[in-house]
């Protein structure tokens, strides 16, 4: 912890790599590229304001949505990062149409790829509320000694190596998931090293919290909104009504649902029949983070982590945060959905 010795995520990594002999280490020195390219854009982030980063780029990206310059910048050092690493084959990014593959024989070589949403929540960075980066790390399936293909970017979440995020909020923290256990690092500014502070993260299988945007509840489908009234009702005994928490950024929304408990949502509406957010890039990712910590994560009919992508940015809803919450959501949109077919 922070207060006694500090361990910082190389040490972490390598002593975590060290538990399987047959490791080669080329996991940790990735998840040190990430960290490097997280503090580039925390130093870009804790300037937004004085420097001229701030507001619209003034181009659409692929899902036609407006970037805004923290967006470019945070896309352009994860590529340039992860291109001179040794260890990455190739990326795929939210903010590009197609996958990018290195040429160079090194990452011809490499066995992994990364895929990223640089600067999740981005309509926050304006009013300086917390944002994130978001990333995913698969070992790829295509040969070794050639250029990655589309293919290695297109498995489902439960072939991730490892994922996590970092959050620009009060503090920089990453927080990142293997299979086994998920850990937080808090930035120490001072030595500019990412430090253990939060080890073994469990997510706590009740919550208090619901989190979604309510705003969108009239186009919701009945199951979704009696699940809402329910969040809503007064039962002191089993701690309802649920506080209503919402940011409007996956990775500050998430990150409070890990560390508190809760239900995090974004729904399938009726202008939207696959919600909002993107599998590859958010939803993937955070879910793997969620189910390692052990809670759970679900389209609503399926687990998230079970999803066969078919393209690189298709759009998923999701319920995802303490495991007897999200069962308890389902139930309520499966059940409802049955009785009005
Ligand atoms: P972005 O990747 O363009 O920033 O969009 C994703 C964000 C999530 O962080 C957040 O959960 C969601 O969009 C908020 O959407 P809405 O404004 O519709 O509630
Ligand atoms: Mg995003």
């Amino acid at each position: 912890m922070l207060q006694g010795k500090l361990i910082t995520l190389d040490e972490f990594t390598i002593q975590e790599t060290r538990k399987f002999p047959q490791a080669t280490g080329e996991l940790s020195s990735l998840l040190r590229d990430i960290a490097l390219a997280g503090k580039v854009i925390n130093k870009h982030v804790r300037k937004a304001g004085l420097s001229d980063i701030l507001g619209k780029q003034g181009n659409t990206n692929v899902q036609g949505e407006e970037q805004m310059k923290l967006d470019v910048l945070a896309n352009d050092t994860l590529i340039h990062v992860l291109k001179n690493s040794t260890d990455c084959a190739g990326i795929a990014s939210e903010e590009n149409d197609d996958h990018v593959s290195y040429e160079d024989t090194f990452s011809a070589n490499s066995k992994y790829v990364v895929l990223f949403d640089p600067l999740d929540g981005s309509s926050n960075i304006d009013v300086n509320a917390s944002i994130g980066t978001i990333f995913s790390i698969y070992r790829r399936v295509s040969e070794l000694g050639k250029q990655c293909t589309e293919a290695d970017f297109l498995q489902p979440g439960s072939k991730l190596m490892a994922a996590g995020y970092i959050i620009y909020g009060s503090s920089t923290m990453m927080v990142y998931a293997t299979k086994i256990s998920v850990n937080g690092f808090t930035l120490e500014p001072t030595i500019g090293e990412f430090c253990l502070s939060h080890p073994n993260i469990r997510v706590p299988e009740n919550g208090k919290i619901y989190s979604l945007n309510q705003g969108n509840t009239v186009k919701f489908s009945e199951g979704m909104k009696a699940y809402l009234n329910y969040c809503m009702e007064s039962k002191k005994e089993e701690g309802r009504p649920y506080s209503h928490r919402y940011i409007g950024s996956m990775v500050g929304d998430l990150h409070r649902t890990l560390i508190k408990g809760g239900i995090f949502m974004y729904p399938a509406d009726k202008s939207s029949p696959n919600g909002k957010l993107r599998l590859q890039y958010e939803c993937n990712p955070m879910a793997f983070i969620v189910e390692a910590a052990g809670g759970s994560a679900s389209n609503g009919t399926q687990d998230i982590l079970d999803i066969q992508p078919t393209e690189l940015h298709q759009r998923v809803p999701v319920f995802i945060g303490s495991k007897n919450m999200v069962a308890k959501a389902l139930e309520f949109v499966n059940a409802t959905e049955v009785v009005t077919q």
